[in-house]
Order: C-alpha cells, then sequence, then structure tokens
C-alpha cells in the first residue's frame, strides 16, 4: 500500500477516515465494519488494521489513531468460523500473530473506544490499544474457556497487569461477561461514557494528544510501555534515557521558553 493512499483505499473489512484538529495534528479514526458477524476479527481484518496504523506512523501530519466499532460490538472476538476447523500445526502455522505483533510495536498511541460486546480477541484488541473509552453498557470478557481454549492475543497477560491476580483469574477462568463500570474500577479502562458519547469522549482525548509534542508523548508511550516488562530499576533508566534524549528536541527548546 502506498503511503499517501490509505485514507481512500477501500478495504474489505475497516471503514478508515480522519478527523481534523483545528488545535493540531490530524486523528486517524478506524472503524471494524462487519456488523453480520459482530464485528468477529477475522485475519484479514486485524491486517488491515496494522497496515492503516503503519502508515499513520509514519504520516507527519497524524498523532494518533482511534479503534472502534459499531453500537452493538466493538469485537465479539476473533473469528471462530476462522479458527473451528483448524488443528495445533495449521494454527501455528497461519501466523495469527503476526498483525497483532505488528500493531503493539507502533509508535503512536491508539485509543479504543469501545461500545457493546469486546469479548475474546476484541477484548484483547482493546488491551492492545493504549488506552480504552468504554460505553457504559459495553460488556467486556475472556469467554474462551467456553469453547475449550484460553486467550490467544495476550488477555492472560495484559488483563492481569491491568486489573491483578485475582480478578484476571476469576474473568478468565469463568468466562463471565463484566460490565464497563467494573472495568473501570477494576483499572481496566480509563474513562466510561454516557453511551452516545463515548467516540465524542474517546475523539476529544486523541485530539489532545495530538496537541502536544509528537516526540514526547511517543517517548512516555514508549517508557510507559517497558514498565510492562522490566524491573523498576532499569524502567527508570529507560525512562531517564528518554528524558535526555527529548532535551535534544525542538518542541522542548519551545516549550520551555514559552512557558518562561
Ligand atoms: N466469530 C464469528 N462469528 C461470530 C462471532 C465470533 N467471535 N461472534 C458472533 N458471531 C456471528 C454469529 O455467528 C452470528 O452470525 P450468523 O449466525 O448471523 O451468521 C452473528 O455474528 C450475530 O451473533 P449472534 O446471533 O450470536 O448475536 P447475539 O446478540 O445473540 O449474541 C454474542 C452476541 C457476542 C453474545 C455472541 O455472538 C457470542 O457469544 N459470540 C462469541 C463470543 C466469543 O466466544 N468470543 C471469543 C472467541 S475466541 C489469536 C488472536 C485472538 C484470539 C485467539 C488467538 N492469535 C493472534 C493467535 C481470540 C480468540 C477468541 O476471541
Amino acid at each position: 500500500m502506498g503511503m499517501k493512499d490509505f485514507l481512500t483505499k477501500t478495504y474489505n473489512n475497516i471503514l478508515v477516515s480522519e478527523v481534523e484538529n483545528e488545535k493540531g495534528l490530524k486523528v486517524c479514526l478506524i472503524q471494524i465494519n462487519r456488523p453480520n458477524a459482530m464485528n468477529a476479527l477475522n485475519i484479514e481484518l486485524m491486517g488491515e488494521t496494522a497496515d492503516v496504523l503503519f502508515a499513520v506512523d509514519k504520516d507527519n501530519s497524524f498523532g494518533c489513531s482511534v479503534i472502534t466499532g459499531n453500537e452493538k460490538a466493538f469485537a465479539a472476538g476473533a473469528d471462530i468460523k476462522e479458527m473451528a476447523d483448524a488443528n495445533s500445526v495449521e494454527i501455528y502455522y497461519r501466523e495469527m500473530f503476526a498483525s497483532w505483533d505488528r500493531i503493539r510495536n507502533f509508535k503512536k498511541p491508539v485509543i479504543a473506544a469501545v461500545s457493546g460486546f469486546a469479548l475474546g480477541g476484541g477484548c484483547e484488541l482493546a488491551m492492545l490499544c493504549d488506552m480504552i473509552v468504554a460505553a457504559k453498557s459495553a460488556k467486556f470478557g475472556q469467554p474462551e474457556v467456553n469453547l475449550g481454549v484460553i486467550p490467544g492475543a495476550g488477555g492472560t497477560q495484559r488483563l492481569t497487569r491491568a486489573v491483578g491476580k485475582a480478578r484476571a483469574m476469576e474473568i478468565i477462568l469463568t468466562g463471565r461477561m463484566i460490565e464497563a463500570e467494573e472495568m473501570y474500577m477494576a483499572g481496566l479502562l480509563s474513562k466510561v461514557s454516557e453511551d452516545d458519547k463515548y467516540l465524542e469522549d474517546a475523539i476529544a482525548i486523541a485530539k489532545t494528544i495530538c496537541t502536544k509534542a509528537p516526540l514526547a508523548v511517543q517517548l512516555g508511550k514508549e517508557s510507559i510501555l517497558r514498565s510492562f516488562d522490566t524491573t523498576i530499576e532499569t524502567g527508570i533508566e529507560f525512562e531517564r534515557k528518554n528524558f535526555y534524549l527529548l532535551f535534544g528536541s525542538e518542541d522542548k527548546m519551545e516549550g520551555m521558553k514559552a512557558f518562561i
């Protein structure tokens, strides 16, 4: 895909648009668009999403992305119909993880705006994003245990780090659905919004981020994510190096002078 045409291209599973931002960089809005399948995440959909986020990462006019679904579903999981017949060896060779791993490594922030079901891979995709804004009536869950499997796209790790062992055990081993308010209290969500406001609120956060110094935003994201897989000692060292690095940026010079 050419870098410039990612906004005009037609995708099979997502809708892509840009949100102008009077005060800063643009926001890219990705809408998962498989309404007849509760937005189930097939391999092609994840590839399209990763391609768009890659293009956004490379485009200096964008600062942040928002991934959303529709009112009924953010995504009700990976596409069960695509996985149903596969055995261990087939699922291994299918490399389902490739797009998920790509998304994990992009530099610009990605916000999930969740309404309806965020189940299984849908919940994992939301957790792969840097923050989650949810509608009050949104429902989260990791129901894989009902299908005889476990979360396969980071759920056992990211949910546990967000909500702690006790809650993660209960959620993943029972497969039950959880209301937005409960997930907010547990620490998984950045914000719970009225049902008709969740997308607007997610975009507002994205727009604010898009008014900030891009390098500071990206190194802030990188440093926070590093805290998940390192000791506090090494993490602080990593933060410090990024802090030093930002003193080489024009935005720092301008920002501090402007304040004074
Ligand atoms: N996959 C495929 N189709 C799905 C689907 C899914 N996950 N969820 C819903 N659909 C389809 C339904 O089959 C139905 O299609 P038709 O029969 O009309 O053709 C249509 O969407 C509407 O769904 P329902 O008729 O079921 O709608 P309801 O309102 O009655 O129920 C529901 C909504 C969300 C409660 C229900 O659809 C449901 O329980 N869905 C399945 C939820 C679930 O078990 N999700 C976890 C799936 S396992 C990995 C990455 C990710 C994963 C694994 C590995 N790697 C990178 C390796 C993730 C795994 C999973 O997510």
